[in-house]
């Protein structure tokens, strides 16, 4: 099996460094292995090509240059487990055979996925470019930069995490044909912008908010009329949470994302929603959004609609208004970010790039997104987060499970399938068309008519009644912990999660009232004018329905998925060793959940069972076939895998391979780094002999 340095003789003490290595594959023996490392300061571990990391919540002296220089262009065995070893690898991988690769970092909220794509991104950016072009130094820089931006207004304290992402990030990085950035593009996925104006206690708004009370000048406080005091500001001190933590820091990240007015107009905006009762904020609201005050007011008290021929105003109920305002606010928020995502897209996006001059342009895509979470109280956003990670571990089974044992049944390798947990059936209940649980979702917001998030879960109740992953009180009346005519649980892969049905129809269809929309595009503002294109419709033109919340993030999802598994997967799975944030504090039950429901056990056991290499036979014997006197320069055996046989036999490899119907099997890298030191050799030989008979020395 793979020798790892960090698993050789001084090292020992550290575990072993790829759990492949395990003496017997237990769940006790793997524990046991993550918690020593753990405890010992080795936070990564690998499964093969998979890394395994477990979130120290300490600073670790692991990610300077120095270690840098050490992972540079070394394979993976010949150095410690790490991140830089699989950002190299899928570096190494782009580069080499002109494909396109991806990381996938996956685990629960809190493990340390937001902190190791940092880690990724900055090493990439570290090994690149060494003729220090300052176009590719340009792009670097926006690429690290961006970062800061999008977590001052992207990230929040949750009850799980300081620095939760509440949106989730997909980054492309475009290298050129010499292997440097040269460009690149992020996605994003919805926001949780209900954020904006409610938080669960404990918990706090964007920490843009915050940064921009504590970090800015007063001047520039003047000028967007906000107090320096955020408890005058009821949105973002709901969650109670409004101290700030790290104040040197926030003044630094503030400074890192000022520099537009016009980001600060919108931001200030969002604050001011909440309080527009009193006229004198009608009139700061009408100053930031620049437009008339008097439009302002009627925005927020009356809405247009048309009956038949007439249109008139109507006003708002207490209730509408309020909902109007909130929503205003939350879409305010929301476009904001997305401008800002675009923003940075049309500054780091590929430029002047010729592919007949430059040849092909590839691609390394970053993959951060919220991970799985089970508060007090879980909403529609939790189930969005939640049905989000079931798609990336369905996408795991696919690519690193199930797919691996297909091809060794489809070549007649000789294999004892490995059962394991498939949660297809759960992405099902959430996406299926008809009866998913989106779909039922959609149905009900579709109705007109007044349909309630209590009528919503009686048509769950009536379509899932039989489905083993859903259940509600109704048809499990004696579970206590669940309230008639409010909740329902989901059995997730991960855990069981009971949701709230209150708000799912509102937050599904998403409305703001056209007023808003016409109010905001006639902005004198260029850049507000822009973000509100249909507020060019008059009322009597608005007629199509947009497509409701839960279809578009289905279909973000879907397409995502898609993309991520048209690449060559890199995956890191992160594990949080417990609940209190503590350096120390290994939870052995906590763990043990993670590493059973990522399915990290039967990973090894496919992997340890499995082969690291494969090739079809007539590519091996056009790489290979000079290191053999059977093979070279042609062969006279029956045919190639006959040639192959011999070949392997003849370096004395054959315990290590195995022979499908199309290919040949390899079980360690160990051989193929041997052949490949068998074929330079030779042609280095080979030349050698070409030079002589050109010179005629021979
Ligand atoms: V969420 O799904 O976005 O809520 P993440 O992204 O998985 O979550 P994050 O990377 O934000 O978690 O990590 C949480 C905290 O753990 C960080 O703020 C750090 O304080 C801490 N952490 C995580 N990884 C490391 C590390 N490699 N070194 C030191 C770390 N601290
Ligand atoms: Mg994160």
């Amino acid at each position: 099996m793979l020798a790892i340095v960090d698993s050789t003789l001084p090292f020992l003490e550290f575990g072993k460094a790829d759990f492949v290595l395990l003496d017997n594959v237990s769940l006790e023996e793997f524990m046991a292995n993550l918690k020593l490392r753990f405890e010992k300061g080795r936070i990564y571990t690998y499964i093969g090509e998979v890394v395994v990391s477990v979130n120290p919540y300490r600073a670790m002296n692991i990610y300077g240059r120095d270690t840098i220089e050490q992972y540079k262009g070394r394979e993976l065995y010949e150095r410690p487990p790490h991140l830089f070893a699989i950002a190299d690898a899928a570096y190494k991988a782009m580069k080499r055979r002109n494909k396109d690769t991806c990381i996938v970092i996956s685990g629960e909220s809190g493990a340390g996925k937001t902190e190791a794509s940092k880690y990724i991104m900055q090493y990439i950016a570290a090994i690149t470019n060494p003729s220090q072009r300052a176009e590719v130094e340009r792009v670097k820089n926006m690429l690290l930069k961006s970062n800061c931006v999008l977590e001052a207004f992207g990230n929040a304290k949750t009850n799980r995490n300081d620095n939760s992402s509440r949106f989730g990030k997909y980054m492309d990085i475009n290298f050129d044909f010499k292997g440097d950035p040269i460009g690149g593009h992020i996605n994003n996925y919805l926001l949780e912008k209900s954020r904006v104006i409610f938080q669960q206690e404990g918990e706090r708004s964007f920490h843009s908010f915050y940064q921009l009370v504590k970090g800015a000048p007063d001047a520039q406080l003047r000028s967007l009329h906000i107090q320096r005091d955020p408890t005058a500001y009821t949105y973002i001190k709901v969650g109670g949470q409004i101290k700030v933590l790290y104040h040197v820091q926030i003044k630094r990240d503030y400074y890192g994302w000022q520099g537009s007015r016009d980001l600060w107009c919108r931001h200030g905006t969002a604050w001011f929603v909440e309080l527009t009762e009193n006229s004198k904020l009608v009139s700061i609201l009408g100053d930031l959004l620049s437009t008339k005050d008097e439009n302002v007011e009627k925005a927020l008290l009356y809405r247009t609609v048309a009956t038949g021929r007439d249109v008139i105003d109507k006003q708002h109920t207490h209730q509408e208004a309020s909902y109007g305002r909130d929503a205003l606010a939350k879409a305010i928020y929301e476009r904001l970010f997305c401008w800002i995502v675009g923003r940075i897209n049309d500054i780091i996006e590929v430029k002047n790039y010729d592919v007949r001059v430059h040849g092909k342009n590839t691609v390394i895509g970053v993959l951060d997104i919220y991970g799985f979470e089970i508060f007090q109280n879980n909403s529609f956003e939790q189930f969005c987060i939640n049905y989000c990670n079931e798609k990336l571990q369905q996408l795991f089974i696919q690519l690193v499970l199930k797919q691996e044992q297909e091809e060794y049944q489809r070549e007649g390798i000789p294999w004892k399938h490995i059962d394991y947990f498939n949660n297809q059936i759960i992405v099902d209940l959430v996406e299926q068309q008809h009866k998913g649980i989106f779909a039922v979702l959609d149905e009900a917001c579709m109705n007109v008519g007044k349909v309630t998030d209590e009528m919503f879960l009686q048509a769950l109740n009536g379509k899932l009644a039989k489905h083993a992953h859903y259940t509600s009180r109704k048809l499990s009346p004696t579970d206590k912990n669940l309230e008639f005519d409010r909740d329902f649980r989901i059995r997730h892969y991960a855990g069981d999660v009971a949701y709230s049905v209150v708000g799912f129809i509102d937050k599904n269809k998403d409305t703001l009232f056209q007023d808003f929309k016409r109010l905001l595009y006639n902005s004198s503002n260029p850049v507000l004018k822009a973000m509100w294109p249909e507020g060019k419709l008059s009322i009597t033109e608005v007629t199509k329905r947009p497509l409701t919340a839960a279809t578009l993030f289905k279909n973000s999802m879907i397409s995502l998925v898609e993309n991520l598994a048209s690449k060559e997967p890199y995956y890191v799975r992160c594990i949080k060793p417990n609940e209190v944030k503590s350096p120390l504090l290994f939870e052995h039950e906590r763990c043990k959940h993670q590493v059973e429901y990522l399915g990290l056990l039967e990973n090894v056991r496919v992997r340890r069972a499995g082969f690291a290499n494969r090739q079809i036979y007539p590519r091996f014997l056009q790489r290979y076939k000079m290191i053999s006197e059977f093979t070279w320069p042609n062969h006279d055996l029956p045919s190639d895998k006959e040639a192959v046989k011999r070949l392997l036999q003849g370096c004395g490899f054959e315990h290590d391979v195995a022979y499908g119907k199309t290919k040949v099997f390899i079980r360690t890298p160990r051989t193929i780094f041997s052949l490949e030191e068998q074929r330079a050799e030779m042609v280095k030989r080979i030349v050698l002999f070409l030079q002589k008979v050109w010179r005629g020395t021979l």
